[in-house]
């Protein structure tokens, strides 16, 4: 089990702190080999082998994501593509596309408010930007561990943040995973809080986020995805932050030269579907979709686990240097960020909080 090395019971501080303040047939695990940005060439974007067609369908799924075709969240989505496509005899087709083919997860969610594309599958910080609530899955330092997080998520709580996403034509068909969160960069080596001084440092576009590693002394600066790799190549950022998984099979230690393991942030993905082409689907196979996210779901977070906890030492043999951050360091790091997560909270449904820390709690009890 990959842990917050910090935190147990951080997230109970949270809250007495809140509340007084108020299929793949790729191998994922050789990017190195694979060229630009660790993609592999062979890949044929949207058009992923499989015995149907779209022309005999009733119905096609364009699923897009911003990772390239060696993460477990492309390998989740063709297991998705899968199911889907056998339960149903190919009557629904999917089509999958990666490295942001389709746009970025902004774009995205926006295409599948209108309608022009039926699937993505972000994490959630850039959510924000259409339900507020989401804000408090990128709290730093918020989930002690992997296990508490998705007890957290599959339960009332998860189950509340995905119905809010109707009110904005999204259907929230499963919780997938992310992971922890880590920095990496070309300046200097981060070990401590301090060292995050002066950093230029792409974010995802979510107002906690840049609030935080502002409050690190780090000057934050939101960009797309898609727009990392180059961004860190051409020196416009010195560094962003991402799960272990991503770092190495995006391939960014051909342009970055320092990990730092600060495990800032749990970062959940969460599986949407257009509302308007859910809707239009006939019970069983609506039945079938979300039987097929939860499924594919599971395939990918063990995957991502397995993947986030071995690729260090692959990491380290592509010439990037390792910092051990520990747990002083990251305690001092969450000591810092806490008033930002204190000042986020109160702008929100203090019910809502309320419910989604005790539920933290709870979950921490029940897997002790
Ligand atoms: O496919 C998911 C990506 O689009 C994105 O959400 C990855 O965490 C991410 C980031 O840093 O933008």
């Amino acid at each position: 089990m990959k842990k917050n090395k910090l935190f147990t019971g951080l997230a109970s501080l949270a809250l007495v702190a809140g509340l007084v303040a108020c299929g793949g047939e790729d191998d994922a695990s050789n990017g190195a080999d694979d060229g630009a940005n660790g993609e592999n060439e062979s890949d044929t974007n949207g058009d992923e082998a499989s015995e149907y067609s779209s022309a005999e369908a009733s119905y096609v799924i364009e699923a897009g994501i911003g990772l390239n075709n060696q993460h477990p969240q492309y390998e989740g989505l063709l297991r998705f593509k899968e199911i889907v496509e056998e339960s149903t005899d190919g009557d629904v087709y999917v089509e999958t596309y990666h490295s942001s083919t389709l746009g970025d997860d902004r774009q995205m969610m926006e295409a599948l408010q209108l309608g022009s594309q039926e699937v993505t599958i972000p994490s959630t910080a850039p959510i924000t930007n259409f339900v507020e609530e989401y804000a408090i899955l990128d709290f730093p330092f918020l989930f002690p561990n992997e296990e508490v997080a998705m007890e957290v998520l599959n339960g009332e709580v998860g189950d509340r943040l995905l119905d809010a996403l109707e009110d904005q034509e999204m259907v929230g068909l499963a919780w997938w995973e992310n992971g922890y969160r880590d920095l990496t960069n070309s300046v200097q080596p981060v070990a401590t809080a301090e060292d995050f001084e002066g950093l230029t440092l792409r974010t995802m576009e979510n107002e906690v986020h840049l609030e935080a590693f502002s409050e690190l002394g780090a000057n934050p600066t939101p960009m797309a995805f898609g727009e990392l790799f180059t961004g860190m190549q051409q020196g416009t950022v010195d560094g962003q932050e991402n799960p272990l998984a991503t770092i190495y099979l995006e391939g960014y230690y051909e342009v970055q030269d320092h990990y730092s393991d600060t495990n800032h942030v749990y970062s959940p993905f969460v599986f949407l579907m257009s509302k308007q082409f859910y809707d239009g689907l006939p019970d069983n196979y609506q039945e079938i979709v979300r039987d097929a996210a939860q499924d594919a779901g599971e395939f990918q977070i063990e995957e991502n686990r397995r993947q986030n906890n071995e690729l260090l030492d692959s990491l380290i043999d592509e010439g990037m240097e390792y910092t051990e951050v520990t747990d002083e360091a990251r305690e001092e790091m969450a000591e810092i960020v806490q008033p930002v997560n204190d000042s986020f909270a109160e702008k929100l449904d203090q019910d809502f909080v309320e419910q989604f820390y005790d539920a933290i709690e709870e979950a921490e009890q029940n897997l002790e």
